[in-house]
């Protein structure tokens, strides 16, 4: 490979000759400018440097060689030309390395939400924004959690629950717990290992990770980080190029996937406008070139620059191609309905999950768990209950064991948990996963006695009473007096610095 002086890389600087390097490597992007998924003005913002710093978290690592004919790969970056640039520390950096030295002590996280509260300090201001932020007026996001506490238990006593066992199997792989890691992008926005903080955790703790499409690390990299034998799902976005999905589908099978998860509820990405307003405050802050191009609006943030590919004209009708190229467990994930949740079971899909893209994509859209209620009636109707053959997840706002069992009780196989374990590796890494891991464990263990269930198999719909699943509304007076003394409950304390 040739090597390439850097003076001779910075003289093709523009829209009309545009070179980037990334990892050492020297690129000709000047005709994929316009067809860069997330526009041109990200590239050409480092028309003639370097690039990698930018591309590392959002690209998986053989990005590049996939999508960038050959000829196209210029060369080396000549090492005896790299003038080492010592990088100024943004002030934000400075004030985030401090606070990440300072997050509190691992064994003082007790719950899920500590990590929420760790991650919202420790993360860059843009990842925070990618990650937290929902849809439109993010309503169905909170009403992700609000719906976990109109469904209260009817607790069973005098069972001997001296030996309780929360282990479980989900399409026929063996868990710890009815849980599994339910798939979010971009892993390395919040760590510098991604989603591979993920892999290694569940690989020890028998969990199981539905690898994401749109991951920071490459597919390979996660199959090769997994144990033998460890099982894992994978999510798809279906690709307007129908080539592309069915390599991806038949590698992730070739590979030992085990289940399809093909993601049916973002035709078009939600607007989210936290992570909207961050991108507009990035560029305003950092833009070199004004390309006066319009191809990707500024204030479109992190997901809706790189979702184009995704294709909005998936139908009902595609089903059965999926069928011919996989013998994967193939699930849907993101169905709301009962006339939906029977059309997948009748294509022949092996089952649902019950999703709203944890509130990111159609604002108001209702909980998984409400939906849980009409859509196993429904399924009721049509075959053996519960059915071996037909699952059905449900995901959004968990964040305790008892939310697990409430949804456990009323019927669905097991339950998707994607933010919760997202905070743990962005805030403690592989460590924190494991301690997500043991958190969850605990409270699955006082709970289940709590509640009289000393197996998976023995949570029926009597454990719960969800009659006020549907309502809406609040309706208990608030009691202020009560409210203004009560001391509210808080998250890990930082240390003193
Ligand atoms: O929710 C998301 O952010 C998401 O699913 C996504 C989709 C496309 C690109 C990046 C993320």
């Amino acid at each position: 490979m040739s090597l390439v002086p850097t003076a001779t890389v910075s003289e093709h600087n523009s829209r009309d000759s545009c070179w980037i390097i990334v990892h050492s490597k020297v690129y000709d992007v000047t005709e994929f400018l316009d067809e860069h998924p997330g526009g041109s003005r990200i590239i050409l913002k480092y028309a003639g440097g370097d690039a990698t710093e930018a591309y590392e978290p959002i690209h998986p690592p053989n990005a590049i060689l996939d999508n960038l004919p050959i000829e196209k790969h210029i060369g080396a970056i000549d090492p005896n030309t790299v003038v080492a640039v010592v990088k100024e520390v943004t002030e934000e950096e400075k004030q985030r390395q401090a606070v990440l030295a300072s997050r509190p002590p691992i064994d003082e996280i007790i719950n899920l939400h500590d990590f929420e509260a760790v991650a919202k300090k420790v993360l860059p201001a843009k990842a925070w924004a990618y990650y937290s932020s929902a849809s439109d007026d993010e309503i169905t996001i909170r009403e992700n959690r609000a719906a976990f506490q109109r469904v209260w238990f009817r607790p069973r006593i005098l069972r001997d629950v001296s030996v309780v066992d929360w282990s479980h199997t989900i399409l026929g792989c063996k868990s710890s717990f009815p849980v599994y890691i339910s798939a979010t992008a971009l892993g390395k926005l919040g760590h510098p290992d991604g989603e591979l903080n993920l892999t290694r955790a569940a690989g020890k703790h028998n969990v199981i990770q539905m690898i994401p499409t749109l991951a920071s690390c490459s597919f390979d990299e996660i199959i090769d980080a997994a144990l033998p034998g460890q099982p894992l799902f994978v999510q798809l976005y279906v690709n307007r190029d129908r080539e592309i999905t069915k390599k991806y589908v038949q590698h992730a099978e070739k590979r030992g996937v085990k289940a399809l998860f093909i993601t049916v509820d973002a035709p078009q990405l939600g607007r989210r406008e936290k992570d909207m307003r961050m991108k507009a405050v990035d560029d305003n802050g950092t833009a070199k070139v004004q390309d006066g191009q319009s191809d990707v609006r500024r204030d479109q943030g992190v997901s809706r620059a790189i979702s184009s590919f995704i294709d909005p004209s998936l139908s009902w009708k595609d089903i059965p191609w999926f069928r011919s190229i996989t013998n994967m467990h193939i699930i849907l994930k993101g169905v709301s309905t009962p006339e939906d949740a029977i059309l997948a079971y009748e294509s022949g899909c092996q089952g649902i999950v019950l999703s709203n893209h944890g509130g990111r994509q159609l604002d108001t859209a209702r909980s998984g768990l409400e939906n849980l209620i009409d859509i196993v009636a429904a399924l009721k109707t049509k075959g053996p209950w519960p059915n071996p053959n037909f699952s059905i997840f449900v995901d959004g706002g968990v964040r305790r064991a008892s939310d697990v069992l409430k949804a456990l009780a009323l019927g669905a196989s097991a339950v998707g948990i994607g933010r919760g374990f997202l905070y743990a590796f962005c805030s403690y890494g592989q460590e924190g996963v494991e301690r997500s891991f043991q958190i969850l464990r605990e409270e699955f263990e006082m709970n289940m006695r709590l509640l009289g269930a000393r197996s998976i198999s023995e949570l029926k719909p009597e454990m719960v009473d969800a009659s006020a699943l549907s309502a809406h509304v609040g309706v208990t007076p608030t009691d202020n007096l009560y409210n203004n003394t009560y001391q509210h409950l808080s998250t890990a304390a930082f240390r003193e610095s």
